[in-house]
């Protein structure tokens, strides 16, 4: 009996359509600048708070009814989840999921036991993905939920938490390779610190380059082919996450050797908790070639933490768009649904509407962004905004041409800068949504 026998597959029935079980926008087979809609989004379904989630929160317990889960705990539970999560993105038509190793499959007494537990259920996952054509987007582990790694785990000041979480990557590199996974995450759970009086950080930062430097070692030995990500998120559980945003990730990639082996996976929600926006993020990793993968949410802008809701935000999506197509479209990362429904939305059809606003949502950032690169001012807008660099001093400056010294003769001659022109950001926030 299927999970969600009353719910059909969901179809693109059009703008005008009221079905709530039906795609308004998004229309996987239309091309939107030269590919798919499927291929240019390349949405995923994470299987943490989708098959996981269970509605508690620090005030309350959970509340989410998952009919299938009756009765059943431990590995029968991991089990019976693997048949409903494919059938949930077979309905959706979802291309792509996400997980870590312990929300697939449960934590043994011992790492030998976890491991055979993660066997037994990787082996229903392939033979789902070989049903239904669901491929793995990513998987990764996760280091943050057993009281061994309260202090962290590659930058725990205990060595074994370290070799623990060491093991656990090992094996989750192995069974993502095996799932055919285009892609890993390293988020760093508890790779942070509460306070500062009794930490090292500079050697809790060495031992975090050490490991990835490990994982990128192996990656080669197994002959994993996938990408390799790092998900920047500033705070939340500790005060501070060493991998606070985009640029901090850079910055620890390129001094410690690691640029060229990991790209950065974006979430919404963690760049608000930056103070950044998450266009913002994507443009600091664009610009240095590391745009990878999208979580796709968002937080909401009156609470702290991170919500994770569903992106329903039509200027949100259009800003990731309008990035991810400037820097060439999104290759092997996608739009990941790191977003959970709300406590108050305990039934399974909401986990539908939820992943179906998201998808609309998107295919019509999507749609925006194409059509305001088709239409050319804004990108001209900018084009002429920077003239001065591309001829005359500008253009000197640019190639290396001149020093200080030159340019002090270039200005004693001239006298004063040229004038300004006005930035228009007025003008230019009205022609944005000409196209909204
Ligand atoms: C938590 C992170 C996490 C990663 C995967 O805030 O977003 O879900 O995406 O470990
Ligand atoms: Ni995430
Ligand atoms: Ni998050």
């Amino acid at each position: 009996m299927p999970a969600f026998a009353n719910i059909p597959k969901i179809e693109f029935e059009g703008s005008r359509s009221r079905n709530p079980l039906a795609f308004k926008h998004y229309n996987a087979a239309e091309i939107v600048e030269g590919k798919t809609m499927r291929d240019q989004l390349r949405f995923s379904v994470v299987y943490w708070h989708t098959m996981c989630g269970q509605g508690a929160d620090m005030f309350g317990s959970a509340t989410a009814l998952r009919p299938w889960e009756a009765g059943l705990s431990g590995l029968e539970l991991a089990k019976a989840r693997v048949p409903v999560f494919f059938e949930f993105c077979e309905k959706l038509g979802a291309p792509h999921y996400a997980f870590h190793d312990r929300d697939v499959a449960p934590h043994g007494q011992t790492l030998k036991q976890s491991n055979q537990y993660l066997d037994t259920i990787v082996k229903l996952l392939k033979a789902e993905q070989k049903r239904t054509g669901v491929k793995l987007l990513w998987g990764t582990a996760q280091l943050f939920v057993h009281p061994r790694f309260c202090h962290g785990a590659a930058t725990s000041c205990n060595a074994d938490a370290f070799a623990f979480a060491a093991a656990q990557v090992k094996k989750a590199l192995e069974v993502t390779h095996e799932l055919g996974g285009e892609g890993y995450t390293f988020w760093g759970g508890r790779e942070g610190y509460s306070t500062l009086w009794n930490t090292d950080m500079k050697r809790e930062l060495d031992h975090l380059a050490k490991f990835l430097h490990m994982a990128v070692d192996y990656k080669k030995k197994i002959g994993f082919k996938g990408q390799f990500y790092i998900e920047p998120k500033p705070k939340e559980p500790t005060k501070h996450q060493y991998d606070a945003d985009a640029a901090a990730c850079l910055n620890f990639l390129r001094e410690y050797g690691l640029k060229d082996h990991l790209k950065l996976n974006l979430e919404t929600n963690h760049a608000t908790l930056a103070g950044h926006s998450m266009q913002h993020e994507m443009e600091v990793a664009g610009a240095a070639g590391a745009l990878g993968s999208l979580d796709a949410n968002t937080g909401d802008l009156l609470l702290g933490w991170d919500t994770d809701q569903f992106p329903t935000d039509i200027y949100l999506t259009t800003q990731c768009m309008l990035t991810v197509l400037k820097y060439g479209g999104l290759t092997t990362g996608g739009v990941n649904f790191d977003a959970k429904v709300r406590r108050e939305s305990f039934e399974p059809v909401d986990l539908f509407h939820a992943h179906i606003g998201g998808m609309d949502a998107f295919a019509r950032g999507l749609k925006i962004a194409a059509a305001i690169r088709k239409d050319g001012r804004l990108a001209e807008f900018v084009k002429e905004r920077y003239s001065s660099w591309d001829s005359g001093i500008g253009r000197d400056i640019a190639k290396g041409k001149v020093g200080f010294k030159e340019l002090e003769a270039y200005m004693l001659k001239k006298g004063e800068a040229a004038p300004n022109s006005s930035g228009r950001q007025e003008f230019l926030e009205n022609l944005i949504n000409e196209f909204i």
